[in-house]
Formats: C-alpha cells, structure tokens, sequence
C-alpha cells in the first residue's frame, strides 16, 4: 500500500537514532505551526532513542532563511542530518511560490553540496487551517515525518557508507 502518512508507521521499521546527532531549523514565521511541528520532530527523535543533547535547535526569522540556517549547520557543526522546519501559507501575491521555489532548490542543494540529508520540513498550504492539520492535527505531525525521514537517511547512508 502506499504510505501517505507517516506519521502513522511501524514503529519497528525506524532505525535507532540512539548514535545520531541532528540539527533542526525553525522559521519564525507561523510559529504556533512551526513551533508544534518542532515539537513533534525532536519528540520522534527522542522515542527512537536520540539524546537530547544530540538535538540542536536554532531559529531563522522565516522559511526563506531556512537554507542558509541549514547551512550553517552544515558548515560549523557535526550533525548527522539537518532538519528544516516552516509554514508557508498562501496569501494575496506571488511571494507564496518564491519561497516555496528558494527553500525547495535550497534545500536540494544543501543534501547535495554536503553529501548530508537536508529534510524538508515545509509545509506549503493555501490557508491555515491546512496547516493546523498537519502540524499536530487530524493529519498527522509532518514534523514527526521529517525527524522519521532523518533517521531513516541517516541510516541508509551509513549502510552503504559501511558497504552494506
Ligand atoms: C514575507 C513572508 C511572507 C509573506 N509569508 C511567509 C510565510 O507564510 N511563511 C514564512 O515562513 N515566511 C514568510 N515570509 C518571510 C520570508 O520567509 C522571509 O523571512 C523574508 O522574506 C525575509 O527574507
């Protein structure tokens, strides 16, 4: 079946994350979504054995600096993954699909220049009650997603880094 949700997945299908460090980016902008999503993701982080003190956490004042921020973390720290965590909601102007369009190839490539997984942690909806939904609501937390995908990529790549 297709997964169209994860934050309703097997549990025992996640790698432990007991090894892993991660950075987490939070835009400013809609904080009462971002803020929950964050929640959500350093929570899942935690379930699946991270330390807390391998979970580091900065802010940026909106979701089109969530790149940069990404690559600060990149550059000056030892994370594992990097997860990058905003709310875009669509208003009256095109400003909506130019930040959606920086963060999207901004985040693609970070996860390339760095060799590193980037995790986009967008949301992008027409309103807010879209985003509510996904931040904690009846569709699940993508914040939980995205700290799932981490750990998942984390682990993939050291798979193979190991020549599994
Ligand atoms: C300017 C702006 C607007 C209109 N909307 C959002 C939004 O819905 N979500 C978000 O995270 N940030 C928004 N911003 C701020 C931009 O991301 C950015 O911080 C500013 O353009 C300054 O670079």
């Amino acid at each position: 079946m297709a997964t169209r949700n994860l934050s309703d997945y097997d549990i025992n299908s996640v790698p432990s994350a007991e090894k892993m460090k991660f950075g987490i980016v939070i835009a400013e902008w809609n904080y009462h979504i971002t803020s929950a999503m964050a929640k959500g993701a350093i929570e899942t982080l935690i379930k699946h054995g991270c330390k807390e003190e391998n979970i580091r956490v900065k802010h940026v004042p909106g979701s089109f600096e969530l790149t940069l921020g990404g690559q600060f973390f990149a550059e000056y720290t030892d994370v594992d993954a990097i997860l990058l965590i905003g709310s875009v909601i669509k208003g009256e102007t095109p400003h909506f699909d130019y930040i959606c369009q920086g963060v999207t190839q901004g985040a693609t490539e970070l996860n390339m220049k760095y060799n590193l997984p980037v995790i986009f942690g967008l949301l992008t909806t027409l309103n807010e009650k879209q985003a509510l939904e996904r931040a904690g609501g009846k569709l699940g937390n993508k914040g939980d997603e995205a700290a799932i995908t981490a750990i998942k990529m984390i682990a993939l790549q050291q798979e193979l880094e190991e020549g599994k």
